[in-house]
């Protein structure tokens, strides 16, 4: 293992400290949500205890320090992705609601009947159910671009389906089932070869890897905090600013507007004219810490250490008789799903918890992925910056534990 500082790390975050069962816990459910440093904790607690109020409202001190702080954490986060402006991220929950306001919005201004929104065969429902309901709305049609059985995009397939029909592409940067890192630049470039934008669901990609927006030059990117090392409750959209300029608003109410009459309302600029009503200010205020913490650790380094984790996990899970990997794409993030001959699943990840490792059992809110595996659900491990080598051990044989006494 490279010297990742892991142990220094995982120091940082208090609940690695608990013992569950009366065991030390094994958190092993990262891509569900991840756990947070003591500095994202305790810039919440300081928030609340110093410079709470609401933000862009009032004159007063409060409300200046909390808006400093709010704002503040939007120009962290418009240079963690590389995006070229502030007014590009908007705050919102998470990636569900994301993807929902660009359905509703973006989506209702630009698709009509018969036109196309292209996604692939391993979306999360959130990259699926908002376009079902918006083809319901406006009579679009979905297509989805298949995959194969190491759970990788069919490119070829994928070019066939983008027409001159499709006016959207929404695709997943890493698949939560199966850890699948999309050739997503090659995807952009063949989409906008053909006019079409493209939407990137980064809710798993953005812990794992460095995201360089222009680089990428995709026109949304959507991902929650809480995958992040931030708390739950924020969420990122960002979109080009044409794009966004051009799009109307989401919901309406206070902070999104310039002026309000009862004939009339006119809009705020951006990015305040998506972000009706309170937001979710302490969230948003971690978020900033997370991506401080993020910064210091280093995005590259990070990756590579979680690189080797999950090389080493593959390793030791393809050792295991009766064990089969759902997922073995060649580009790969953090993530090993598999399942056993014999066992649900379900009772997997209850056996698991009994020895004080945390993973996640179920359809992982992608159905349609366990259906083309044939398989009612899988075991999902997802490792974070702060597992070890001895950890995915312990996995490894509470697996093997399981197989001798159920299998
Ligand atoms: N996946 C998982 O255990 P929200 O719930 O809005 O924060 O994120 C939704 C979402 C969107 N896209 C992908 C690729 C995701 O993985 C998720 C969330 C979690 O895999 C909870 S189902």
């Amino acid at each position: 293992m490279t010297n990742f500082p892991v142990e220094k790390i995982r120091a940082d975050f208090p609940i690695l400290a608990e013992k569950i069962r009366n065991k030390p816990l094994i958190y092993l459910d990262n891509a569900a949500t991840c756990q947070k440093p003591k500095v994202v904790i305790d810039s919440i607690v300081h928030l609340y205890s110093h410079d709470y109020a609401n933000v862009h409202r009032g004159v007063h001190t409060l409300s200046v320090r909390s808006t400093d702080k709010f704002e503040g954490a939007r120009t962290k986060v418009k240079e963690f992705i590389n995006a070229s402006n502030e007014k590009e991220i908007i705050f919102v929950k998470g990636a569900t609601e994301a993807i929902n306001l660009i359905a509703q919005t973006y989506g209702k201004a630009n698709i009509k009947a018969g036109d196309e929104i292209l996604i692939t065969a391993m979306e999360h429902h959130s990259n699926i159910v908002p376009w079902q309901m918006l083809c319901e709305q406006t009579g679009a049609v979905l297509k989805v671009a298949p995959i194969n059985l190491q759970g990788e995009l069919i490119f070829a397939e994928f070019e066939k389906l983008l027409s001159d029909k499709t006016r959207l592409v929404a695709v997943v940067h890493m698949s939560n089932a199966l850890g699948t890192i999309n050739p997503v630049k090659k995807i952009i470039a063949s989409a906008h070869s053909k006019n079409i934008p493209v939407l990137l669901d980064g809710a798993q990609a953005i812990p794992h890897m460095k995201i360089d927006v222009q680089d990428l030059d995709c026109d949304f990117y959507v991902f929650s905090g809480h995958k992040l090392y931030a708390p739950a409750g924020v969420g990122i959209l960002y979109g080009k600013r044409a794009l966004l300029e051009a799009m109307p608003p989401y919901q309406g109410g206070g902070d999104m507007i310039r002026k309000v009459t009862f004939a009339e309302t006119e809009y705020n600029a951006l990015p305040y004219k998506f972000e009706a009503g309170t937001p979710s200010i302490a969230d948003v205020v971690g978020l900033g810490a997370a991506i401080d913490y993020l910064n210091e650790i280093g995005m590259d380094a990070l990756a590579a250490y979680e690189a080797e984790l999950l090389a080493y996990a593959t390793e030791q899970a393809k050792h295991i008789k009766g064990l089969r990997i759902i997922g073995e794409a060649a580009e790969k993030g953090a993530i090993l799903s598999f399942v056993l001959d014999k066992i649900h699943p379900h009772d997997i990840g209850t056996m698991l918890d009994s020895l004080g490792i945390a993973i996640r059992a179920g359809h992982h809110c992608a159905m349609p992925v366990m259906v083309f595996y044939q398989v009612p659900a899988t075991a999902r491990a997802s490792f974070a910056m702060y597992n070890t080598k001895q950890e995915i051990d312990s996995l490894m044989e509470g697996i093997r534990s399981l197989i001798e006494v159920f299998g």
